[in-house]
């Protein structure tokens, strides 16, 4: 999955994988106006680089887990387009069977474990996936995406303690995107409130990255990573990154996002940036607008099969389900 040559990122390439994030979704949005989606949706848009980043550097045996955001996590994870559709439509060939959702991505074919809507929930749990990974002494680390909203919650603290602790190998993805719901950062957090310091406290390492640039995101997971892989315990990976569209609806303007306007949003696009770098090396333009027109071919393409897909049948109430 990686996309380095040598020492050098393939940067035509990662715009590719980061531009499948934002087609997939925004051909999907317009299904979710048409009422095709039976689950509550949240879209990544905005929130790509992080994903990719992460991803790219990770290896194929790796695994990730992800939030009630996470068709971005589970595409960069090599998650099949189609399959995601479905799940959204409610189709049997769906990820889950059609009985998850769009907030209940799980592909192990691919080493997406699985993802959770409960806040901060899929923390502890992927800590516990890469502490049976190392206890087992099979290699691999876990790479777990959660919210600011999320790391909020008790137990992510009490995970950081015991990640350190046992050295477990895992990676915290924190995408902070400075909203939970309506409630800006600055609402929620006392004066003072250093994540960093509770975190690195805990013995647990800490980076920042730019959530909004591939190329930051994706260097400071190779080093993290290295260093989990090498023994060297559990790494925080805060990236800061600004959703595009609401909480759990494709409305680009909030009324509430007052001081944080879409104008300013759309400037740090992360695709537009990294556009402009692979222009400025000699990609012709006329070149990633026919790229871009073929992909949306595809994607409209998996759409329509996933519409045609059948539904789960009574019995499928009683595959996969603990009782
Ligand atoms: C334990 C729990 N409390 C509340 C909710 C309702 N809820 C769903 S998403 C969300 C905000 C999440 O914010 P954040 O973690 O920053 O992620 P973002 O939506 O910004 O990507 C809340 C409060 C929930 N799913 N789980």
């Amino acid at each position: 999955m990686a996309y380095l040559k040598k020492d050098m990122i393939d940067f035509h390439k990662a715009y590719s994988h980061m531009l499948r994030l934002r087609v997939a979704q925004e051909e999907l949005v317009k299904h979710y106006l048409n009422k095709k989606v039976f689950s509550m949706v949240h879209f990544y848009i905005g929130q790509e680089a992080v994903a990719t980043g992460v991803c790219d550097a990770l290896k194929v045996d790796d695994q990730v887990m992800g939030t009630h955001r996470s068709h971005g996590h589970y595409l960069a994870k090599g998650g099949s387009f189609r399959m995601l559709a479905a799940e959204l439509f409610g189709r049997v060939t769906g990820s889950a069977h059609g009985k998850g959702g769009s907030m209940h991505q799980v592909d192990r074919s691919v080493n997406f474990t699985g993802s959770s809507p409960l806040l901060g929930s899929a923390v502890p749990i992927a800590t516990g996936v890469a502490f049976a990974q190392k206890y087992l002494g099979k290699p691999g680390v876990v790479a777990v995406f959660y919210g600011d909203g999320a790391s909020e919650e008790g137990v992510v603290y009490e995970t950081y303690n015991l990640a350190a602790l046992r050295k477990v190998p895992i990676l915290f993805v924190l995408e902070n995107n400075q909203w939970s719901i309506n409630s800006p950062i600055k609402n929620r957090r006392s004066q003072g409130y250093n994540l960093e310091k509770i975190a690195t406290g805990l013995g647990v390492k800490y980076e920042h990255a730019d959530g909004n640039d591939y190329e930051d995101v994706y260097t400071k997971t190779v080093k993290l990573v290295g260093s989990i892989r090498k023994g060297g315990g559990p790494a925080v990976l805060e990236c800061l990154v600004y959703r595009h569209m609401a909480h759990s609806t494709p409305l680009m303007e909030e009324k509430h996002r007052t001081g944080d306007v879409l104008e300013e949003r759309l400037k740090k696009d992360p695709l537009k940036k990294l556009k402009i770098k692979i222009v400025m090396s000699g990609v012709l333009e006329k070149k990633l607008a026919k790229e871009e027109e073929n992909l949306r071919q595809k994607i409209c393409t998996d759409i329509a099969w996933a519409l045609e897909q059948p539904y789960p049948s009574k019995e499928e109430l009683y595959t996969n389900v603990y009782n």
